[in-house]
């Protein structure tokens, strides 16, 4: 493990950066707590060094995206997003256009064509326990320029996706954090120094704005919030999605309990459009895995799967050619044990065996999801009931 070679080789890529004498950069980043505070991190360094910054959200990689910014912008950057398909990238990278991927979701390789992969499982680390994409996207940003050392703790506000706590690198840059000042033990939490929040409120902000407001400039509001605090006009924002999710979700669970949820031989399904209009598709997922507990409305020993249709507009970016259905699937307690001893398939073959020519799908045993194209759906629901 070395954090020194990764030191090393960020260097380089500084050079080229620097070489390529390049002052408007686009920055994708995932929509989730830690893409928005990996955005607000690479945005701010970046603004700081004199550069213009663009910055898209995506919750997927979809490939007309990439391949439309790969052949208008000579720099381009992801950050929590793209080590899984650094080779994509690399066959979309049209213009030969400098790409910097900062990620911790498991590196591909066969990153070329001027595309560098600085994912630090490559140098030894594991993307699940030791760093977030804020984390690595922080390390970065402190190389390019040590005065970016103040945004330290949004490196942590990202790590807090990680179940296990800070461990690994994250354990150094806590103890660094609190020695320097810019974050104060409170209770089972860290408070960020300057804001007078915790690392947990600022985390749960950020992911109600970047998933319920996905479609109504919440990710752009939760960007401002990691760099300049949450005044009064963003917590009303936060409060008023939180309030329409939690309000949707009521509704669906009513309209479950009242024949929605189709139990078929293996699988448990609903559609959930009607629902979660106007809000991003991760509260799909969100809401399946809550109502994977909800032992007296679903079967422990079926899949849930959800499906909401996508609005084809990604802000700040323009709209997909394609129409698109987002699929959430999760396993219930009884399932899991069943999974685990090899009885049934896992979730993410599950999707990815069904999905087949329609779309992608990824994640884990217990938890996936994936894109289809809209249409599809009623093959997709069978080949899932069959697998
Ligand atoms: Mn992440």
């Amino acid at each position: 493990m070395s954090i020194d070679a990764f030191r090393k080789d960020a260097d380089k890529v500084i050079s080229r950066l620097n070489e390529s004498k390049e002052h408007f950069a686009v920055v994708v980043t995932h929509d989730d707590a830690d893409g928005l505070s990996s955005g607000a991190i690479i945005k701010e360094a970046l603004e700081r060094s004199k550069f213009e910054v663009k910055i898209i959200f995506l919750e997927k990689i979809f490939p007309e995206v990439v391949k439309d910014l790969h052949s208008n912008y000579n720099l381009i950057f992801y950050t929590d997003i793209g080590s899984a398909h650094a080779n994509l990238i690399s066959s979309l990278n049209s213009k030969n256009s400098l790409t910097i991927i900062l990620d911790h979701h498991n590196a591909s390789g066969g990153e070329s064509n001027n595309v560098y992969d600085l994912n630090l499982e490559k140098y030894g680390y594991k993307g699940e326990t030791d760093f977030s994409g804020a984390t690595i996207t922080y390390l970065f940003a402190k190389q390019l320029n040590s005065r970016n050392e103040d945004l330290i703790y949004l490196a942590l506000v990202g790590s807090k996706e990680i179940p296990d706590g800070f461990l690994g690198i994250n354990k150094g840059l806590v103890e660094e954090a609190e020695r320097k000042g810019y974050i104060k033990k409170k209770g089972n939490d860290y408070l960020i120094t300057k804001f007078n929040t915790t690392l947990g409120e600022m985390f749960s902000s950020l992911q109600i704005l970047g998933s319920v407001g996905y479609y109504s400039q919440g990710p752009e509001i939760g960007i401002k919030a990691a760099i300049s605090g949450i005044d009064t006009s963003i917590e009303e924002k936060i409060k008023s999605l939180e309030f329409k999710r939690k309000n949707a979700n009521k509704k669906l669970i009513e309209a479950l309990l009242k024949g929605s949820l189709k139990k078929l031989n293996r699988i448990q399904w609903f559609d959930a459009s009607n629902f979660f209009k106007g809000m991003g598709t991760k509260v799909l997922g969100t809401f399946c895995s809550y109502l994977s507990y909800q032992t007296h409305i679903v079967d422990q020993d079926k899949y849930i799967v959800g499906i909401v249709d996508m609005p084809s507009e990604i802000p700040n970016w323009g709209k997909l050619e394609k129409e698109y259905c987002k699929i959430s699937a999760r396993a219930p307690k009884k399932l899991q044990e069943l999974i685990r001893s090899k009885k049934s398939i896992s979730v993410v073959d599950l999707l990815v065996n069904s999905t087949g020519p329609h779309g992608f799908a990824d994640g884990h045993d217990f938890a996936a999801s994936a894109i289809i194209t809209k249409g599809s759906e009623t093959e997709v629901i069978k080949r899932m009931d069959s697998l």
